[in-house]
């Protein structure tokens, strides 16, 4: 190791832990009883889950606060296999319906920009009938953090619009090169931690190798108000900040448009300089960053990604054994490289159980543990693969904490 990459590595663990230490509050958090995730055999005995240490106790699977700052983060503890996609009532909410939303009826889409006449499309008469399914996709917010137990993560089958079929309705001029996508954002109670108005600015090569899509319904019903009613864009495998809700303008822009206060406002969050990394570990910078024009950002997508969700206590013939069940998802490919430790010290091992079909939804993957000791021990997984980008995990981001009191 050159005594660069040495400094390097040693300033990221130093980060790691700095990040840990300050999310960490005194709460107790209790025993949960756990679904079993397979059918109890005889002599096999689910005793319960162990709770995850240092996350603070904000609640799930509950809408809390008001405005912009409404949030509802998942229990992805309850997941199982047969759960690719989130309840409707279930998925996740980063930001609470504007309650200046005005009545969604005769929705209309501004186009602007650089197009040779200023349309307004009718949601309902132009897009609507237009609509197919589009598949399952798993959004993940880019502020999706250990305080919030990595809630901020939900999948759905949504049926929409591709944008491409959109903008070719559009007598866009060829100088245009991006499109602006922008959502109505009026809120009567702000939130401290977020600059009201979500626009992001994507190339038309990005939207369509990303597949981008309007979504009108989720899950076969139309959209919830919280998710973006009557419309929202999709685009798969980037963060949920780019999938802007109640979508009511688009605008043509060329090279030189400058980012959106959106767009830097999650400049750290999805990689855009060279702190990105190390800025997920730190609390929230004050100042905006990240490239001062759109076309120097690069695609906000999310790279795979694992997360234990539960670890289940068994006892098995007067045995305790212990038994992770995580997730992975994200990145441009699938992979089954997972490994994992207990321990920072300890060799990694291949992951028991772990086949990803696809990088659109979650996979579940399980691993029995025996730990030889009572004690805090901190679980760590890795891709094993070189060829496979892993910006999150390399920096600890995902890892998780328990505390055995029994073997
Ligand atoms: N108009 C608008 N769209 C928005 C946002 C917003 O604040 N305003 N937040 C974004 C963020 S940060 C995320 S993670 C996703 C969350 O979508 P959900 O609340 O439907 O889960 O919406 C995105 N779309
Ligand atoms: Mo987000």
């Amino acid at each position: 190791m050159t005594r660069r990459r040495f400094l390097k590595s040693w300033l990221t663990t130093a980060l790691a832990c700095l990040g840990l230490g300050l999310r960490r509050k005194p709460f107790p958090e209790r025993m949960v009883i756990a679904r079993p995730s397979t059918p109890t055999a005889l002599g096999k005995k689910l005793l319960g889950t162990v709770p995850f240490q240092g996350e603070g106790d904000h609640p799930l699977d509950s809408l809390i606060g008001s405005g912009l700052g409404r949030r509802r983060a998942v229990d992805l503890a309850r997941l199982t296999p047969s759960d690719p996609t989130t309840p409707n009532e279930a998925f996740f909410v980063r930001t609470g319906s504007p309650d200046r939303l005005p009545s969604t009826e005769n929705w209309k889409i501004e186009t602007r920009g650089l197009v040779s006449s200023a349309v307004d499309i009718d949601l309902e008469k132009e897009v609507l009938p237009l609509a197919v399914p589009m598949g399952v996709h798993l959004i993940e917010c880019a502020g999706n953090d250990r305080g919030g137990h990595f809630g901020l993560m939900s999948a759905a089958e949504w049926t929409g619009v591709p944008v491409s079929t959109v903008l070719e309705r559009l007598d866009i001029l060829p100088r245009a090169t991006a499109v602006l996508v922008s959502g109505y954002d009026e809120h009567a109670t702000g939130d401290p931690g977020s600059t009201p108005g979500a626009s992001w600015i994507f190339t038309f090569e990005q939207l369509r190798a990303a597949g981008a899509f309007f979504a009108t319904a989720m899950n076969g019903q139309p959209l919830a108000r919280e998710h973006g009613h009557p419309v929202r864009l999709v685009v798969p495998g980037w963060y949920g900040c780019c999938c802007i809700k109640w979508v009511n303008r688009i605008e043509l822009v060329d090279d030189r448009a400058p980012a959106t206060e959106h767009m830097k406002e999650f400049a750290g969050r999805t990689f855009q300089d060279a702190y990105g990394r190390l800025d997920l570990l730190l609390p929230k910078r004050d100042e905006s960053f990240g490239p001062r024009l759109a076309k120097d950002y690069r695609p906000s997508t999310v790279d795979s990604a694992a997360l234990p969700v539960r670890v289940e206590k068994w006892i098995t013939d007067d045995r305790l054994t212990y038994r992770v069940v995580g997730i992975l998802w994200g990145g441009a490919s699938t992979t089954d490289a997972l490994v994992i430790r207990f321990r920072p010290d300890a060799e990694y091992a291949p992951v028991e159980s772990c086949h990803q079909e696809t990088v659109r939804t979650w996979t579940l993957w399980t691993h029995a543990w025996r730990p030889e000791t009572p004690g805090r021990y901190r679980i760590q997984v890795r891709i094993d693969d070189p060829a496979i980008s892993t910006r999150r995990l390399d920096v600890g981001y995902y890892e998780r904490r328990v505390d055995i009191e029994e073997v």
